[in-house]
Parts: C-alpha cells; sequence; structure tokens
C-alpha cells in the first residue's frame, strides 16, 4: 500500500472531528486500533511482529539467511498529546512501511534486519512519564517506579500491561533485544519552522525535562469563607506559572506548564489541592536546572502567606543528546548534503542515543506548529523523507 493509502488508513483513527486534535493515549482504544494498524502493515508485507517485555513492538524485515544480529532500526511512535496533531510519531512510522516497500521494489536484499519499531507512551500523556517503552528498554527508568505509574484514573501500568496481556514483573531493560540492533534512525516531523529543505537532520536534543508541582491548601465554601481565613492553593499556583515565564526569560530556556489538576474542581468550592506539570527545557542542563529552581523558590515564595505546603518532584528528565558524529555524517552523505538542524523536542531517539548510535531525520513543517491540529507536513516533502529513510536504511543494511 502506499504512503498516501496508509496515512488515509491512519488518519481518522482518535481524531477529535471537532478541534482536529488526536487522542492516542497508550493502550486507549484509539492507540490500540493503531497498534493493530501497524500489526496489519507488517502481516502484508510478511514482517514478523516481535512484542518486547515493555510494550514496544518491531516489525522486522529479515535477510534471507535469517540473522538477526547487528540490525538497522528505524521507527518512532503511535501514542499523541491530548489534541495533538496528525504526524509527531505516526510518519515515522508509515514512512518506515513505505520505505521498506521502495526498498523492495528496486530488489534491494538487505544483509542486515531492518526493524520499524512502535515505541509506547513516548509522549507520557497517560502515564506521566515521555518515552517510556524506551526508557524501560534501555534501562534509562527503574521498572519498579514505572509499574507505579498511574493514569488519571488510577489505574497503574502495571495494570494496564497486564490487561494488555504482558507480564508487568517482566518489564525493564532488554540487553539482548539492544545486543542485536547496531543503529536506530528516526524519521520525525520537524517540531518548529527551521528547515527551507524538505528534510533535516538532526544534531542533537536540547536537555528538557517535567517537573510536578503540589500545592496542598484547605476546601472550603467560596461564599462563605473570608479572605482572611483561606489557604487557597490556586493562588500560589497562580504565582508558579507567571514565575515560570519569568525565570524562562532571565535563563534564556523555555518553560510551560500545560497541565493542571484542581481538587475538587468546583466554582463555588475552594480548592483543596491543585497539582501543575513543569516543562522546562534549555540549550544547556545549568539553564534548565536554574530555571526549575527559581520557579520552586517563588512557588515556596507564594505559598507562605497562605499556609499552602509545596511539594516538588522530578518526573523525567534528559540530558543533551549529541547524535552520534560518525553516524549523522554518513547520514548526510547518503542524502548527498542536508541541513543539520538541533530541535527542542524529545524522542525516543535522544533516549536510545544511550545505548545505540543513533540518527534523526525531519521533515519540513510548514506550519512550525506541533502538539497541536496546525501540525503538517506536505504530502510532496514526507515522499521526500521516504526517499530520503530508503536509501539510508539502504545504506545501513548494506553489512
Ligand atoms: O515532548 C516532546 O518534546 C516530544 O514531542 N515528545
Ligand atoms: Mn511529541
Ligand atoms: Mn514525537
Ligand atoms: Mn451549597
Amino acid at each position: 500500500m502506499s504512503f498516501e493509502g496508509m496515512w488515509a488508513e491512519l488518519l481518522p483513527v482518535g481524531r477529535d472531528a471537532g478541534t482536529g486534535g488526536y487522542h492516542r493515549f497508550a493502550w486507549t482504544p484509539p492507540e490500540l486500533e493503531c497498534r493493530a494498524w501497524f500489526a496489519g502493515e507488517a502481516r502484508r508485507r510478511a514482517m514478523p511482529v516481535e512484542h518486547d517485555r515493555n510494550g514496544n513492538m518491531i516489525a522486522w524485515w529479515l535477510p534471507e539467511d535469517g540473522t538477526r544480529e547487528g540490525a538497522v532500526l528505524t521507527g518512532s511512535h503511535l501514542d499523541s498529546v491530548p489534541g495533538g496533531g496528525a504526524f509527531d510519531g505516526p510518519l515515522g512510522i508509515v514512512s518506515a512501511f513505505a520505505a521498506v516497500d521502495l526498498l523492495r521494489e528496486r530488489g534491494a536484499t538487505p544483509r542486515r534486519p531492518i526493524g520499524i519499531a512502535a515505541f509506547a507512551e513516548e509522549e507520557g500523556a497517560r502515564f506521566g512519564v515521555a518515552c517510556l517503552g524506551s526508557r524501560l528498554l534501555a534501562g534509562a527508568i527503574d521498572p519498579a517506579r514505572a509499574r507505579s505509574l498511574t493514569d488519571a484514573d488510577g489505574r497503574t501500568f502495571a495494570e494496564v500491561l497486564h490487561g494488555a496481556g504482558l507480564d508487568p514483573e517482566a518489564i525493564g531493560p532488554d540487553d539482548d533485544l539492544l545486543g542485536r540492533v547496531a543503529c536506530y534512525v528516526e524519521l520525525h516531523v520537524e517540531q518548529g519552522r527551521a528547515l527551507a529543505e524538505p528534510v533535516g537532520v538532526a544534531s542533537s536534543i536540547v536537555p528538557h525535562g517535567r517537573w510536578r508541582f503540589g500545592f496542598a491548601g484547605e476546601g472550603n465554601h467560596a461564599g462563605t469563607t473570608a479572605l482572611a481565613d483561606r489557604r487557597d492553593p490556586m493562588v500560589p499556583f497562580a504565582g508558579m506559572v507567571l514565575a515560570a515565564r519569568d525565570a524562562a526569560e532571565r535563563n534564556g530556556t523555555v518553560a510551560t506548564v500545560g497541565k493542571v489538576r484542581v481538587v475538587p474542581g468546583g466554582v463555588n468550592a475552594i480548592a483543596s489541592s491543585v497539582t501543575a506539570w513543569l516543562d522546562a527545557r534549555g540549550p544547556a542542563d545549568g539553564a534548565v536546572r536554574k530555571t526549575v529552581e527559581e520557579v520552586g523558590a517563588a512557588a515556596r515564595e507564594a505559598a507562605r502567606p497562605h499556609g499552602v505546603a509545596v511539594e516538588l518532584a522530578e518526573e523525567s528528565y534528559t540530558e543533551i543528546v549529541d547524535f552520534n558524529l560518525a553516524l549523522r555524517d554518513r547520514v548526510v552523505r547518503t542524502l548527498g548534503g542536508a541541513p543539520v538542524l538541533p530541535t527542542g523536542a524529545g524522542h525516543d531517539a535522544g533516549v536510545l542515543s544511550a545505548r545505540v548510535p543513533t540518527a534523526m531525520l525531519f521533515v519540513r513543517n510548514p506550519t512550525g506548529v506541533s502538539h497541536a491540529p496546525a501540525e503538517h507536513a506536505e504530502t510532496a516533502d514526507c515522499l521526500v523523507g521516504v526517499e530520503a529513510l530508503a536509501a539510508v536504511l539502504d545504506d545501513l543494511a548494506r553489512g
């Protein structure tokens, strides 16, 4: 099936007809439908699918001699942020299947296995930790902590894995699988507007992380509680949001508060608690750390007069990722030259780069918008991306 055909099949899955945004959270019906689509595309190509212990899937194009060592892995993720765009994740997977088709049409016979991966919970939209599937695979998160992560309904990752037919006690680093992988190349829609050409190559991922702020106050009646008697957690929460913007400007970073949970959430009830998440990223570890420290200090300062307690916990942090220079240069040469650019977005490639040589290809996004319905890539540019990925996979899988 052509790139356009696959894209048309996947496009409606998990899409909100009103906003055009996607809601494909790990192991919820829309994402399970995407997983079924993935298995169907693999079956259509007689590519056996490996389900690893961490909820990731890999469709394999094995060489005629059946070897499974020295694999060239590509792929991305199927899950989305709430209200996300169509391309972030799926573009890398659809392009990978289309690239395999191209190579087969041209009679390529790879001497190394080519795997197409769909990593679980890359956005962390359900369980709160980004790249959960690839972090577990790479040994970048404590399995016990992962098991206890909960979703908005209080279901644990362990329960959801069990419901998906996986053994929660088996999750964790998979050195056998990684030992079979020689390199990983992920194609992804550009999340920004730096690309003037259809395809670019990533140089690095900036340091980035997410922190959870808890504000504990006292629930009470909105109408009968005097201001002096209140311990309203919403007030220091508001201070924290403003402090995040100020700290980012001061430190040359970016800081975002995009998710907040208010309990009980009644119009006429003073909140008893507020939980808010800070996403902070920037050109250097120090600047990101300083941003978070300053926001933490400001939150505590704002909470004190209101008798509100503040808790701050780091949920995930990824230091700067400099992609493997030799692999990056080889990819640029294979493409006959391509712009090289950093990214402010995190990726499974960033996590895996700690374990195997990793590279990323970006496909131009004319809107520059991502994590929102306006995220876009022109079909013509996507097809250039497929050709580029096919050339890179062909080169790397030649042995
Ligand atoms: O959050 C990120 O940067 C990525 O898109 N998951
Ligand atoms: Mn994303
Ligand atoms: Mn992504
Ligand atoms: Mn009442």
